[in-house]
C-alpha cells in the first residue's frame, strides 16, 4: 500500500462503537477490542484533525437482544420486517458505564457523536442508516455540510458496525477506507465455511472500499 497523505480539511476519521460493552469484560466482547484505543489515539494526535464517533445506544428490551425474544439465544438469526436480524446478548444500554465512549479515547478532535440503535423495533449497525438501509441517522448531512470527502473508518466491530458503515459511506459517494489495524471483529462463522470477517471484507472490496493500515496514513 502506498502512503496516503491525509488532508486535514476534507478527510475525517470515523470511530465506530469504541465502547467498553464491545471490549473484554463487556457484554458483547470482541476479542482484543480494547487494542483499538491506542492506535486510534495516535491517529487523532497525528494526521487527522477531525473525527466523528458513534455509540451503540439501546434501551432495555431492544429488538436486537436475544432476551427480548422468548426461546431465542444470542447469535440466533431471526426474520424481522426489515430482513434478517442476528440476536445479541444485551449490550450498549443507554447511560450504562459500558456504553460510554472508552474513557481512554482522546475526544478533543471528535466533532460529533452519533448515537444509533435508539429505535426499539429496528437495529442500526451503520453510522449512516438504520438496518432498514433507508432511515438516515443524519451523519451524511453533517459530513457534507462540513465538506468532508474521504472517510477513514476504524473501531468495533470490524465485521458488523464498521463494515456496514463503510458500505454505506461508499454508496453515499465518499471515498472510503477501512483502517484494519485500528479495528477488531467478532468473526462469527458464516455461510460456506467463511467467517463474517472474510465475508464482509469481500463485500467491501467489491464496493471499492480500500483496506489500509495506520502506518499508511500520514
Ligand atoms: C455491533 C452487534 C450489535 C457493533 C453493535 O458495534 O458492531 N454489533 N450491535
Ligand atoms: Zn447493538
Amino acid at each position: 500500500m502506498t502512503r496516503i497523505a491525509i488532508d486535514p480539511a476534507t478527510d475525517i476519521l470515523g470511530i465506530i462503537d469504541v465502547q467498553p460493552t464491545f471490549m473484554p469484560g463487556g457484554e458483547l466482547a470482541v476479542a482484543d477490542g480494547d487494542a483499538v484505543v491506542a492506535p486510534i489515539n495516535r491517529l487523532l494526535a497525528g494526521p487527522f484533525q477531525h473525527a466523528f464517533a458513534t455509540q451503540d445506544w439501546h434501551a432495555p428490551g431492544h429488538i436486537s437482544f436475544a432476551s427480548s425474544h422468548p426461546g431465542r439465544a444470542p447469535y440466533d438469526v431471526i426474520d424481522v420486517p426489515y430482513g434478517q436480524q442476528t440476536l445479541w446478548p444485551d449490550h450498549g444500554i443507554q447511560e450504562s458505564a459500558s456504553a460510554a465512549l472508552h474513557p481512554g479515547l482522546a475526544q478533543a478532535r471528535i466533532g460529533v457523536i452519533v448515537r444509533k440503535g435508539t429505535f426499539q423495533h429496528i437495529d442500526s449497525y451503520s453510522a449512516f442508516f438504520e438496518n432498514d438501509r433507508k432511515t438516515p441517522t443524519g451523519l451524511d448531512g453533517w459530513l457534507r455540510a462540513r465538506g468532508f470527502k474521504r472517510v477513514f473508518l476504524c473501531g468495533l466491530a470490524a465485521d458488523f458496525c464498521v463494515a456496514w458503515s463503510a458500505e454505506d459511506a461508499a454508496s453515499l459517494g465518499y471515498e472510503t477506507y477501512m483502517i484494519e489495524d485500528a479495528s477488531r471483529g467478532v468473526a462469527m462463522p458464516g455461510p460456506g465455511n467463511r467467517t463474517t470477517m472474510d465475508l464482509s471484507r469481500g463485500r467491501l472490496i467489491e464496493r471499492g472500499v480500500r483496506f489500509v493500515r495506520c502506518a499508511d496514513l500520514g
